[in-house]
């Protein structure tokens, strides 16, 4: 459409009467896509507007889900190998930095923002995904090299989506029929979808901006079903050229996807807070309920679900910090050294929180009684020796953190074995996967070797 013919269609938009998009659909009626547009996809809400609509909501959502989910792999700190995550991540390293240790709750936030944002927009993706689907079917599907251009980033647009959408919450419901490993696929995916995305939103911003401008918001939460008649026809497609009658105002529609997001929220929120509210969170699967007890709270993984020998973590367990000159402690050698109380979440990247009274030792302490005091990064390693919690490199400032510990109570009683007995890492700001449970060593590497 030449700038002229915009013009007039914006004059003629005012009146009801688009007079230049008429006349230019008559002059080179696409046979199959009128097909489509007639007998097929006949919604009256149909429209650029609504469109619009739906994907400015997406355009302030979705960036808050990208970002967070690209922390969330820096949080992983997969520059040091032994975190290994996401497997096999060759060129597309997102650059990592040093992910700091404080606030305490700093991955509890960019997680829940994840998990939560991630869960509120899939009503509404689902609606933009039915606003353009007479898209699919436009005629002829190839018209230039820069249709076709547009047509593969909606490929991968909207493949991406679905495909992080899906695995993202088979991930929170620990659903992993899937054959691959969810954090390199769900990586590599947010690669796909985020430069799609980024195109897609190059393109089509004027549009959107321009429709949205087309009719005002407020006028259209007035308009009742009786009074709702379809947008002026427009190039794209959207708006069916016969209508069938309103079963829906647009009014009706926004309620319902804003509304379909509330519940989403409301039944997954609950796990994202944690412990007072959990009980809301229906959607969860790992019990929204627990005792009233100390130790009653979330457990990732129980101590016979990781196969620890009961024996190995009696009165013959010891914390080596292997070096110069080891150090072998006892439960009770470490309960001797200054102990340190702090309370601190573990905040899952499933997008479940808590937050408990840890009490230990400070992981800088024992750094410093295995003669490492500057430390430029500790690995620990747990009695479970398989599988990807058997060691977890930590960097400097989470040896050095003043809430950093090896944790031997919590909420003043000693860790139930299925918390990590007899003693576990405590991270602040870290995601949970870093809170290492039933450790057997740690390793303190000095920044320059002595
Ligand atoms: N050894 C070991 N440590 C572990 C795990 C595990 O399965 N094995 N799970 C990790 C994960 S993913 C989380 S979220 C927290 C959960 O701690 P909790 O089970 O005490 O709630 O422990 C972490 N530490
Ligand atoms: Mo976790």
């Amino acid at each position: 459409m030449t700038t002229d013919e915009r013009e007039r269609a914006a004059e003629d938009d005012e009146t009801g009467f688009p007079r230049a998009l008429w006349e230019r659909l008559e002059e080179h009626p696409p046979p199959p896509r009128a097909l489509f547009a007639g007998r097929l996809w006949r919604s009256p809400i149909r429209g650029p507007w609504l469109t619009s609509v739906f994907a400015s909501v997406l355009l302030a959502g979705l960036p808050i889900v990208i970002i967070t989910g690209f922390l969330s792999y820096d949080a992983y700190q997969p520059q040091f190998a032994g975190n290994a995550f996401p497997r096999g991540v060759g060129l597309l390293h997102f650059p990592s930095f040093p992910w700091p240790a404080n606030p305490a709750w700093l991955y509890r936030l960019t997680q829940g923002l994840h998990v939560a944002v991630g869960f509120a927009i899939i009503p509404v993706v689902l609606a933009k995904l039915w606003s353009v689907i007479p898209r699919l079917f436009i005629w002829p599907p190839a018209r230039s090299i820069a249709q076709v251009l547009e047509r593969v980033s909606l490929f991968f647009l909207v493949g991406g989506i679905l495909f992080e959408l899906v695995t993202g919450v088979m991930n929170t419901q620990y659903w992993y029929t899937f054959k691959f490993d969810f954090y390199t696929a769900h990586y590599y995916g947010a690669w796909v979808f985020s430069v799609a995305f980024v195109v897609h939103v190059g393109l089509k911003l004027p549009t959107m901006l321009r429709s949205l401008r087309s009719r005002r918001l407020r006028d259209e939460l007035r308009t009742p079903l009786a009074e709702t008649v379809p947008e002026p026809p427009d190039v794209d497609g959207l708006v069916a050229l016969e209508p069938a009658a309103p079963t829906m105002s647009r009014r009706g529609a926004l309620a319902l996807v804003g509304g379909g997001s509330l519940v989403v929220t409301a039944v997954t929120l609950g796990e994202t807070l944690g412990d007072g509210v959990r009980s809301t969170a229906l959607l969860s699967v790992r019990g929204r309920n627990y005792g009233a007890g100390s130790g009653d709270f979330q457990v990732n993984r129980t101590a016979a679900g990781a196969r620890i020998d009961p024996a190995a973590v009696g009165a013959g367990w010891r914390l080596t910090l292997p070096g110069a000159r080891p150090v072998v402690l006892t439960r009770d050698q470490l309960l001797a050294m200054p102990q340190h109380t702090a309370r601190l979440p573990i905040a899952c990247v499933e997008g479940w929180s808590t937050v408990q009274t840890w009490t230990g030792v400070r992981l800088r302490d024992l750094a410093a009684l295995a003669g490492v005091t500057d430390v430029d990064r500790a690995t620990v390693r747990s009695l479970e020796r398989s599988g990807s919690f058997a060691t977890v490199v930590l960097n400097h400032h989470q040896v050095a953190a003043g809430d950093a510990l090896l944790a031997l109570k919590v909420n003043g009683i000693d860790l139930p074995m299925d918390h990590g007995y007899p003693a576990r890492a405590i991270i602040p700001a870290a995601p949970g996967v870093h809170n290492t449970k039933w450790v057997r060593e740690i390793e303190f590497v000095p920044r320059s070797p002595a």
